[in-house]
C-alpha cells in the first residue's frame, strides 16, 4: 500500500479558503475527516480512529480535536498532529472540558472573523460563518493511490460474487440469511476491513424490494436472487450487485426482463465520459426501459459516486445536476422491481476517463 498525500488534500481546502475569504474550515463529517487525516482507516462501528473535528486554517498547520476516549489512537493514527483534546475527567488530561470550549479557545487563539463548516451549526458565536460541501467536491475525483485501493477492494468483490454465483445456482433449500453468511465468511478471509453495507440476498418475491432485510426464505429453482454486497480495504470500498437464478435456469419472463436491465446498464455506461452530466446517464438507461413498459418499475436513480464512502457525490439520478470528470469513480446499477414477483439489479463500478468509462468490477454478467 502506498501512501496519501496529506499535504496536498489540505493545500486544496486552503485555496478554496483564500479565494472565498474564509479564515478556516471546521470539519465534522468523519468520512471528510478521513479525507483530510485519516484514510486507511474504514468507517467502522465502533467509528475508525479519527478525530472529533478538523480544522484547516487558511494559514498554518491544521488543527485536530479529539475526546480522551480516543486520544491515544489519533495520536497513533492521524496525519494531524496537532491535537487539542477535550473531556470531563478531572484525572484525565485534556485541554478543555468540552468540545465547544475547545473549539472556542481555538478560535480566540488564533482570531479568526470567517469559518466555514460542514454538518455542525455555528459553535462560534460572533464569528461569521457559513455550512459548505466543499471537501465533498474534492473527494469526488481520486487520485491514483486511491484508484490503487478501490480496484483492490473491487478485486475482493470480484471474487466473492464468482462465489456467490455457485452458491446460489446450486442453492435450492439454502435460506437467504445462510446465503449472506457465507459469503460474508468468504470476503473476512481475504483480509477485508470490512464490508461496505449489510450484505443484500433477496430472492424471489423479496427480490422486488431494492433494499431487502435478508430473511429465513428459502432459494427456490427458477427464481431471481439480487446479491448486493461491497468491501472496504485500506479505508476504500467497493460496491457489485448481480442477479443469478437458483438452479441456473429461468423462465422466458426472467430472461426478458433480465436483458433489459442488462441493455439498460450498457447504454448509461455508454453515456459515460468527462463532462457528461449524471441525469443524462440516468436518462440513457430509463429511456430505453420506458419503451419495453418497464419504466414504472426502476424505482431508484442509476448509480452514486464510491470511496471513502458507499454513497458519495456525484449522483447519476434524474434530478442530479452533478457533471462527471475524468478520475470519478462511480457505480451504475439499473433495476426493475414487479411488486409481489421479484426484480433484478446489475450493478458494476465504473471509471471516468475522458472520452468513455472503464469497468472496474470484472464479475461475469450472462445470464447462464
Ligand atoms: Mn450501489
Amino acid at each position: 500500500m502506498g501512501n496519501i498525500d496529506y499535504r496536498r488534500r489540505w493545500r486544496a481546502v486552503k485555496r478554496f479558503l483564500s479565494n472565498n475569504n474564509y479564515d478556516a474550515y471546521l470539519v465534522s463529517r468523519p468520512a471528510n475527516i478521513r479525507w483530510l487525516s485519516d484514510s486507511n482507516s474504514a468507517p467502522g462501528s465502533p467509528p475508525s480512529a479519527s478525530l472529533a473535528y478538523a480544522i484547516i486554517p487558511k494559514k498554518g498547520k491544521p488543527i485536530g480535536l479529539s475526546s480522551t476516549l480516543e486520544r491515544e489512537r489519533v495520536r497513533k493514527f492521524n496525519a494531524i498532529s496537532n491535537l487539542k483534546v477535550f473531556g470531563p475527567y478531572e484525572d484525565v488530561s485534556r485541554d478543555a472540558i468540552s468540545s465547544d470550549i475547545a473549539l472556542k479557545n481555538l478560535a480566540k487563539e488564533n482570531a479568526w472573523s470567517s469559518i466555514c463548516f460542514d454538518t455542525l451549526p455555528a459553535k462560534f458565536r460572533g464569528i461569521k460563518s457559513k455550512q459548505v460541501a466543499e471537501i465533498e467536491k474534492l473527494r469526488m475525483v481520486k487520485d491514483q493511490e486511491e484508484l490503487k485501493r478501490i480496484k483492490r477492494s473491487i478485486a475482493i468483490s470480484d471474487k466473492a460474487q464468482r462465489f456467490t454465483r455457485h452458491l446460489v445456482e446450486c442453492g435450492e433449500g439454502l435460506t437467504e440469511k445462510e446465503v449472506a453468511s457465507e459469503i460474508d465468511y468468504f470476503m473476512r478471509r481475504k483480509n477485508i476491513q470490512e464490508n461496505s453495507f449489510g450484505t443484500i440476498i433477496a430472492s424471489g418475491y423479496n427480490s422486488a424490494f431494492p433494499h431487502h432485510n435478508n430473511s429465513n426464505k428459502r432459494l427456490k429453482n427458477g427464481e431471481p436472487v439480487i446479491c448486493d454486497f461491497g468491501v472496504f480495504m485500506n479505508g476504500y470500498c467497493s460496491d457489485i450487485t448481480r442477479t443469478y437464478f437458483v438452479g441456473g435456469e429461468t423462465s422466458d419472463y426472467w430472461q426478458k426482463r433480465y436483458n433489459a436491465v442488462l441493455e439498460a446498464q450498457q447504454r448509461s455506461f455508454n453515456r459515460v465520459s468527462n463532462g457528461q452530466s449524471g441525469h443524462d446517464v440516468d436518462s440513457a438507461g430509463r429511456d430505453y426501459l420506458r419503451k419495453l413498459d418497464f419504466a414504472k418499475y426502476f424505482v431508484h436513480g442509476t448509480g452514486h459516486g464510491f470511496g471513502l464512502e458507499i454513497h458519495e457525490a456525484p449522483s447519476m439520478t434524474f434530478k442530479s445536476k452533478d457533471t462527471l470528470r475524468t478520475n470519478m469513480t462511480i457505480t451504475i446499477e439499473p433495476g426493475i422491481y414487479i411488486p409481489k414477483k421479484g426484480g433484478i439489479r446489475i450493478e458494476d463500478d465504473v471509471l471516468v476517463t475522458k472520452d468513455h468509462a472503464t469497468t472496474l468490477t470484472k464479475a461475469a454478467r450472462n445470464l447462464f
